[in-house]
């Protein structure tokens, strides 16, 4: 695992502006066009006050490589990607667990930079421990397989060798097992606290960003502060879902809601 460390050169500055944002989760599909409708308008309004954007995993509901960057409605999230690069946005691509196949094409059409799995963000005042959160859900046994296998590239090469429509099929398919799946368990698995708490330590942060389990919350360690970013639903859910959390130029950090309302996460204490 490849780590690079950089730093924000802008915090400090007198008056909170915003330094970077961080987004995940939103599953974009073509079968959700309010939820698309509500990133897009993100992309135009509130990720043009920032000057780093960062896509934290599962952008996409599905990803089956980037020979599919023609698709209709792929180009109308990669132009307005490249719109938010053209003006002047970094914007950085962190892998989730469904769209882990995106590579470095889809990286050069829409301007962004990929990132590790693991990312240290450091803000002059704490390290932020960036990451999706997927390979930190060591209960979930049957889906700690199923990644190490995918994230091989012999299984990758081999996924990516077979006819594009193919791929899609299989998707489709994957996607149906797994709403299944989520319907019987009621919930996608959680982080695991002892996982949470030595990678925290290994990288030494003092702040830890993560999505992937669908419940935003700010956990409250003694050493450290997890933040857990929202999913987007503005399509099913009974009132929509989604937002994102920005990093202050004082260090703070404040969530947003995907109206773009300041909003509170809901607290939780760990015990030490
Ligand atoms: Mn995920």
């Amino acid at each position: 695992m490849t780590e690079h460390v950089y730093s924000c050169s802008d915090i400090s500055a007198a008056q909170p502006s915003v330094v970077a944002l961080f987004v995940s989760d939103v599953h974009l599909s073509a079968d959700i066009p309010a939820t698309t409708e509500a990133f897009l308008q993100f992309l135009q309004g509130p990720a043009r006050q920032t000057k780093a954007l960062y896509l934290m995993g599962d952008l996409f509901e599905y990803w089956v490589g980037d020979d599919d960057i023609g698709d209709p409605y792929h180009q109308t999230i990669c132009d307005a990607l490249l719109a938010c690069y053209h003006a002047g946005i970094r914007i950085y691509w962190m892998h989730g667990n469904r769209d882990f196949l995106v590579g470095s094409a889809f990286a050069d059409r829409c301007g962004l930079q990929l990132l590790p799995d693991h990312q240290i963000l450091q803000t002059g005042k704490n390290s932020l421990l960036l990451t999706h959160g997927d390979a930190e859900c060591t209960g979930d046994l049957p889906y700690m397989a199923f990644r190490q296998q995918v994230r091989q590239p012999q299984w990758q090469q081999q996924f990516l060798s077979q006819p594009l429509e193919k791929r899609r099929e299989i998707a489709r398919q994957m996607r149906q097992q797994s709403q299944q799946k989520q319907a019987n368990a009621m919930a996608l698995g959680d982080v695991d606290d002892a996982a949470i708490r030595t990678l925290v330590e290994k990288h030494g942060a003092q702040i830890m960003i993560h999505g992937h389990t669908h419940r935003p919350a700010m956990h409250q360690y003694a050493e450290f502060s997890r933040y857990v970013l929202p999913d987007w639903d503005c399509d099913h859910a009974a009132s929509p879902r989604g937002g994102w959390l920005a990093l202050l130029s004082d260090g703070s950090l404040q969530a947003y809601d995907v109206h773009g309302a300041a909003t509170q996460l809901p607290l939780h204490p760990h015990a030490a």
